[in-house]
C-alpha cells in the first residue's frame, strides 16, 4: 500500500520512527505467572539465561530506530528500575534520545495508574514536552523481533487515528486477548476485549486475528481521547477495554498484521502469560533451530548483564563429564561431573557431581546440590537445592512443597525451600 512512497522518498519509515515516542507499559500486576511475579513486575522477569522480557520490546524500538522511550512502571518495579537504569543509560541524550522511567507518581491526582490508558494519561504532561507526532504504545511483556516502522509507515499511509498490532491465534486462546473482526481494507469492524466467545476469523476454522497490545496513535488523537476518558466514570481507563472499542465507533481505525518477512504466515510473537506459556517460550530457544534467533547480529536483543567469566564445564574424580547439550549456558555457571540437556541456566549457576538436569529454567545464582534431579521446572533466583531432591518426577509430592502448574511445569522458589531471599529479583 505504501511503496510509492517509499519509491519517492528513501526516508519514508525513517523520518516516521525518529518522530515517534514509544511507550512501553510495565506496570501490571499479571498474577498468572505465579511466584516468579511476587517480588517482580513481569517485564523484569529474567527470559533466555541473559535477558529480562522488557528487553525484546526495548531492543526493537532501538533496532527499529525509535531512540525515545518512556517506561511506565508501578508495581514491584525495584528490579526493572535497576534493569533500566543499568542496561538502557547508553542513548544519547544530548542527541533527544532517552529510555526513561516514568512511575506513578500522581501527577494529575490522588491515584496510582489505574489502567493502561490512565498510565498514559498521567503522562500527559511529559508527552506534551516532547511532542511526538506518533505514540507507539507497547505491553512490555511479549516476546518477539518486530520491526516496528514498516508499521508505522502503514499508519501514516493509510490516514489512520489508530493502527493496532495483531496476528490470527487459537481460537481457544481467544478469551485471553482483545479480538478483532476486520474489512478487505484491513479497517477494526469491531473489537472486543477477552470475549468469552467468538466466531473463527474468515477463511479459518480454528484462528482469531488477536490484538497483540501494541497500538500506534497520532499523539494529537490520543491525548484528546484519554482526556475524555479521564472524565467517563464509567471507563477502566484501560486500552484494550476502553479507548479501543470506543475508537473502532467512531475513529479511522486499521489493523497492522505482524507476518514473517513478506510471507503471509505470521511471526513469531508469544505473550508469556503463565508459568507453562513461560516454560515453553524458554525451550522453544534451546532447539536446533530456533524460530527466534537471538543469535542475529542484526538485530541484537540488548540487556544488561553480569560481569561472568566463561562457563566451565568439569570431569570430577570418579571421571564424569560435566555437560550441557541442546541448551544456553550463561556465563559464570560451573556444570561438575553433571549433564545439563535441553535447558537455561541464567549466570552464577552451579550445578554439582552426579546431577541431572533435563528441559528447566534455572534463574541466576541458583546452586544445585550434588546428586539432585531436576526435570520440566523452573528454578527462581537464589535457590539452594538439596543434595539428593528430585524434582519433576512426582507430581503428587511437587504439589506438595512447590507450584504446580497446569501443564505439569514445577516452579521452585527460595521461601518454598524455606530460605532466606538473598538475592535482587
Ligand atoms: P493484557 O495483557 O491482559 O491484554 P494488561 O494486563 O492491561 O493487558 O497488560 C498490558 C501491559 O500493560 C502489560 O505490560 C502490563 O504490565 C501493563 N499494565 C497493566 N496495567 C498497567 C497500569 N495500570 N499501569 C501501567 N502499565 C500497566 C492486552 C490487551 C489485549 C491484547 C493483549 C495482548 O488489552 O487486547 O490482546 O494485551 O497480550
Ligand atoms: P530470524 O532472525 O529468526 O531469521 P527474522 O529475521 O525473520 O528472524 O526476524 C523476525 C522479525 O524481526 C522480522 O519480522 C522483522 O520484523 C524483525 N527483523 C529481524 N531482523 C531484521 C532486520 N535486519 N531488519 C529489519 N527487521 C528485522
Amino acid at each position: 500500500m505504501d511503496s510509492p512512497k517509499h519509491v519517492q522518498n528513501e526516508r519514508y519509515i525513517s523520518l516516521i520512527t525518529q518522530n515517534t515516542l514509544a511507550l512501553v507499559l510495565a506496570g501490571g500486576k499479571g498474577t498468572r505467572l505465579g511466584s516468579l511475579t511476587s517480588h517482580r513486575v513481569k517485564p523484569a522477569v529474567p527470559f533466555g539465561g541473559h535477558f529480562r522480557i522488557i528487553d525484546f520490546p526495548l531492543s526493537n524500538c532501538v533496532n527499529s530506530g525509535i531512540r525515545r522511550i518512556g517506561i511506565l512502571t508501578q508495581y514491584k518495579a525495584h528490579s526493572l528500575i535497576q534493569h533500566v537504569h543499568q542496561g538502557w543509560g547508553f542513548l544519547r541524550s544530548e542527541l533527544g534520545e532517552f529510555a526513561e522511567l516514568l512511575p506513578a507518581q500522581q501527577r494529575t491526582g490522588d491515584e496510582w495508574y489505574l489502567g493502561t490508558a490512565d498510565a498514559v494519561y498521567q503522562n500527559m504532561d511529559i508527552l506534551r514536552l516532547h511532542d511526538p507526532a506518533h505514540l507507539l504504545v507497547l505491553g512490555g511483556d511479549h516476546i518477539y523481533k518486530m520491526d516496528y516502522g514498516p508499521m508505522l509507515a502503514m499508519h501514516v499511509s493509510s490516514g489512520a487515528d489508530v493502527t493496532v498490532g495483531c496476528m490470527p491465534v487459537p481460537l481457544s486462546d481467544a478469551p485471553s486477548f482483545g479480538i478483532m473482526e476486520i474489512d478487505e481494507n484491513n479497517r477494526i469492524q469491531r473489537f472486543t476485549e477477552k470475549p468469552s466467545y467468538c466466531d473463527p476469523m474468515p477463511g479459518s476454522s480454528d484462528k482469531a486475528l488477536a490484538s497483540m497490545g501494541i497500538y500506534v496513535f497520532n499523539t494529537r488523537y490520543l491525548l484528546s481521547r484519554l482526556l475524555v476518558d479521564a472524565n467517563s466514570p464509567d471507563s477502566s481507563h484501560d486500552f484494550g477495554k476502553d479507548i479501543i472499542p470506543s475508537a473502532v465507533e467512531d475513529s479511522e481505525v486499521f489493523a497492522y498484521l505482524f507476518r514473517k518477512g513478506n510471507s503471509d504466515s505470521p511471526a513469531y510473537w508469544r505473550d508469556v502469560g503463565d508459568i507453562d506459556s513461560y516454560w515453553k517460550t524458554n525451550m522453544e530457544l534451546v532447539g536446533v533451530n530456533p524460530e527466534l534467533n537471538i543469535y542475529d547480529k542484526r538485530w541484537p536483543i540488548l540487556t544488561w548483564q553480569r560481569q561472568a567469566p566463561p562457563a566451565k564445564f568439569v570431569l570430577d574424580e570418579p571421571g564424569r563429564r560435566g555437560e550441557a547439550t541442546n541448551s544456553m549456558v550463561a556465563g559464570g555457571c560451573i556444570v561438575s561431573g553433571a549433564t545439563v540437556r535441553n535447558s537455561v541456566l541464567a549466570s552464577h549457576v552451579t550445578v554439582a557431581e552426579g546431577s541431572s538436569i533435563e528441559s528447566s529454567v534455572l534463574l541466576e545464582n541458583v546452586r544445585v546440590g550434588r546428586d539432585v534431579h531436576i526435570r520440566r521446572a523452573v528454578i527462581e533466583t537464589g535457590c539452594t537445592i538439596p543434595d539428593g531432591m528430585h524434582i519433576g518426577f512426582d507430581p503428587a509430592v511437587d504439589g506438595n512443597r512447590f507450584e504446580l502448574s497446569h501443564g505439569g511445569i514445577v516452579l521452585v522458589t527460595p521461601e518454598m525451600l524455606g530460605q532466606e531471599v538473598s538475592c535482587v529479583r
